[in-house]
């Protein structure tokens, strides 16, 4: 796969090693050049896209138009209700924003991308498709099979347009941990922790449109079906609600919860510590490079809490991509390191005092009311605090059968219910904390042989346990009562029947 090779681009477009060529087509000298299309899935916005700036970018130099395409797959990684709803919110407003600012036309398709895609680029008769960059499986294989669908004279650019340095960029190699890659990234962001140009209309306009999105049906839909797990009300989706909680004068992150990130941000009890901006970042509402550049003009302030949530942010963020990029078994006890598989291994059959089913985890029916809260938090606020994260997963590790399992459930349970799961933070932290994935060994034990151990009473001695399981407990009563007096609301036969 050629990446661009120089880092050179013209002004106001963007780094050539940010692009990668997933396919080069060849077109005769007698075919004219047409449209571009950028496939968009990772990075849903129109602000601070690189994809969509490369997309207007390459259309404007071969003066052809341009249009974004989004495929909604029939099934994502188990997306539920939760998540499926955030998204199609947040895309339904920029199919306003993009149409009505850039004059760019927002195509939706519903099915197999790898045909659906492939489909469009015929009948629009496109010469490139650009695409932005994920490194799950599921969207790599995807890309491979678009690229042997499409026509020989198509062109096909991958953008890097999520992380701040490309991840290709960044490392051309597994990273062991956090600090093997740091150094590499912050030698890299004087080079790429760049302002974004202001993206203007693109100069040809795309010709007219009969399509019509009718995003209550579609949402409707994705409601009934996934049901199971329903969506969160305290989480506006979109662009300018991402902005809102980044900057916004009320209650913004960098504007009035900054300051006690580097104190705070390990106490479950003080969520609003962090940042809350996993929901959108996940979904490329807003990006994170965004979120750095506004974060560092304010540096002066609280470099300390600006330090820490750069280090989370960029170099924690992009290690979890550095390893789902580079160790295809990114989700499985196959990616752990030797060292971790072999101690697992080793003590896999350990007796365990308790054990308990997916079943009883998954309704929070285990001894511990400190696990049961953090499940609890998970099931019905939809984010669970990231210390928490840490401590649940361990607990699975210790109470089920062995690591395969506890490393399933952990994940199954994670993208069930997070409002952020699927995502490549949420393999790696549960490999992290199953699998000593970035982590080194530390003194054996039983069932956690030498992988780091988390206990009910550490966690007493870092904060306030009652007190977040009593919030956690009053937190579900009121998410429960709303919902039940909406359901009342809404269809008063259904509930009574
Ligand atoms: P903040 O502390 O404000 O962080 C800002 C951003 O930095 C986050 O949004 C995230 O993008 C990044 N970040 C923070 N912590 C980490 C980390 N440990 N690793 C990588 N990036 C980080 N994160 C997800 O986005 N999705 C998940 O599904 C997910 N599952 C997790 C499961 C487990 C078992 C563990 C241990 C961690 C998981 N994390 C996950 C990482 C982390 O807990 C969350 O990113 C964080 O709690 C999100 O809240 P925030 O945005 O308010 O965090
Ligand atoms: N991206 C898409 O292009 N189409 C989808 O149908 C889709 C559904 C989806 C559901 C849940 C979720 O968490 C993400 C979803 N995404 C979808 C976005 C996406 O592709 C992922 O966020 C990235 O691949 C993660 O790296």
């Amino acid at each position: 796969m050629a990446s661009l090779s120089s880092r050179q681009s013209t002004p106001n477009s963007v780094q050539l090693g940010r692009i990668r060529v997933l396919k080069e087509g060849f077109r005769g000298s007698d075919q004219a050049v047409g449209p571009v299309v950028y496939w968009m899935f990772r990075d849903q916005r129109v602000r601070d896209n690189w994809a969509l700036i490369h997309a207007v970018d390459q259309a404007n130099k071969a003066n052809v138009p341009v249009a974004v395409a989004f495929n909604l797959f029939d099934q994502f990684l188990g997306a539920k209700a939760r998540q499926l709803g955030f998204m199609l919110r947040g895309l339904r407003q920029l199919q306003i924003s993009i149409e009505e600012t850039l004059q760019i036309p927002f195509f939706l398709f519903q099915g197999e991308a790898e045909e659906n895609i492939a489909n469009f680029l015929r009948e629009c008769g496109a010469s490139l498709l650009v695409t932005d960059f994920s490194p799950l499986r599921q969207i790599r294989r995807c890309k491979d099979e678009l690229c042997k669908r499409v026509s020989d004279s198509v062109t096909i650019h991958e953008v890097d347009a999520h992380n701040v340095v490309p991840i290709w960029v960044a490392s051309e190699k597994l990273e062991h941990a956090a600090r093997t890659i740091r150094g590499k990234i912050n030698k890299l962001l004087s080079e790429y922790l760049t302002d974004f140009p202001t993206l203007q209309p693109p100069l040809r306009k795309w010709g007219a449109t009969n399509q019509t999105i009718d995003w209550d049906s579609l949402i409707a839909d994705v409601l009934r079906k996934g049901a199971e797990v329903p969506e969160i009300k305290w989480c506006e989706p979109g662009e300018a609600a991402a902005m809102e909680v980044l900057m916004g004068s009320k209650d913004g992150f960098l504007t009035k919860r900054l300051k006690n990130y580097s104190t705070d941000r390990n106490n479950p009890l003080k969520p609003r510590a962090l940042s809350c901006l996993s929901p959108y970042l996940h979904f490329g509402q807003i990006s994170a490079q965004r979120c750095a550049l506004e974060a560092r003009k304010i540096r002066n302030v609280h470099p300390q809490a600006v330090d820490a949530f750069l280090e989370e942010l960029i170099v924690r963020r992009e290690l979890a991509d550095n390893f789902c990029f580079y160790q295809l078994h990114y989700d499985s006890l196959k990616g752990a390191w030797e060292w971790a598989r072999k101690t697992l291994t080793d003590h896999a059959s350990d007796k365990r005092e308790l054990i308990y089913s997916k079943e009883q985890l998954e309704k929070a029916q285990t001894h511990d009311p400190l696990w049961n809260a953090s499940q609890l938090e998970m099931v019905h606020f939809g984010k669970m605090h990231g210390f928490m994260r840490m401590y649940w997963a361990k607990k699975i590790l210790e109470w089920t059968k062995g690591p395969d399992e506890a490393l399933a459930i952990s994940i199954y349970l994670n993208d069930k219910y997070e409002i952020d799961g699927r995502d490549p933070n949420g393999y790696v932290g549960c490999m992290w904390s199953i699998c000593g994935v970035h982590d080194q060994g530390w003194q054996e034990r039983l069932i956690f042989g030498k992988i780091r151990y988390m206990n009910y009473a550490g966690c007493k001695r870092k904060f306030d346990v009652e007190g977040y399981v009593a919030y956690i407990k009053r937190l579900v009563g009121e998410i429960k009562k709303r919902k039940a007096v909406n359901d009342l609301g809404r269809n008063p036969k259904e509930i009574c029947s």
